[in-house]
């Protein structure tokens, strides 16, 4: 009888607990059906929109995201991203980005934006929020036999906030490399980069 009585309790506990994992599930707390945590008022949206085998943030001509040119992102502030990577489709390095919501949807133009498409090489894009859903992004450009470092601020919407040309971080003599960008969380941002100006060249210093 006293077994009985356990087993009643342990069946009990077993119903109450399936029960339970039912409601959640419902309530779109708990997980899916591969183990994942899932929301199904979200998820079952996003994996309709392809989130499962990823979706092709930019699939144009020639290389993108390749050796200098990594893809970097941000945080929107509202569930989605802001990209940017280095992109070789008009033959030289350029800087390209895509605005990303959190469903999986391209918010700006198909295959990216042009953020910056000077003629010289441009590469090693580094990219941060800018607190207002959009984004500071800075990389370096080789030209006139150095480096140099630019960087433009892009709104939500795509449009570019610091003029239609980059503005210019630096542009000393020699090598100004390998940005860095933090938030001054005033919508403007602190850079700071490798620097060799000051002979001997190959020794390389910090600036800001
Ligand atoms: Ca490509
Ligand atoms: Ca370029
Ligand atoms: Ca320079």
């Amino acid at each position: 009888m006293i077994i009985n009585k356990k087993v009643l309790k342990i069946l009990v506990v077993f119903i109450l607990t399936l029960t339970f994992i039912s409601l959640v599930n419902l309530n779109g707390t708990g997980f899916n059906s591969r183990g994942e945590i899932a929301n199904p008022l979200i998820n079952s949206s996003l994996h309709q929109s392809g989130w499962d085998d990823g979706i092709a943030l930019c699939s144009a001509e020639g290389d993108q995201g390749r050796v200098v040119g990594i893809p970097q992102a941000c945080s929107d502030g509202f569930g989605g991203a802001i990209i940017v990577w280095g992109d070789e489709r008009n033959g030289n390095r350029d800087i390209y980005a895509q605005h990303i919501d959190e469903m999986g949807r391209m918010l700006w133009a198909l295959n990216g934006i042009n953020v910056s498409s000077n003629i010289n090489d441009e590469d090693d894009p580094q990219i941060i929020s800018d607190g207002f859903g959009g984004a500071i992004i800075v990389w370096e450009i080789y030209i006139s036999g150095s480096y140099d470092i630019l960087a433009q601020r892009i709104a939500s919407n795509g449009t570019s906030l610091w003029g239609n040309s980059p503005v210019i971080v630096c542009n000393a003599p020699a090598g100004q490399m390998m940005p860095k960008i933090c938030s001054d969380n005033d919508g403007g941002a602190i850079i700071t980069w490798h620097d060799d100006r000051n002979p001997p060249y190959n020794l390389y210093e910090i600036y800001a």
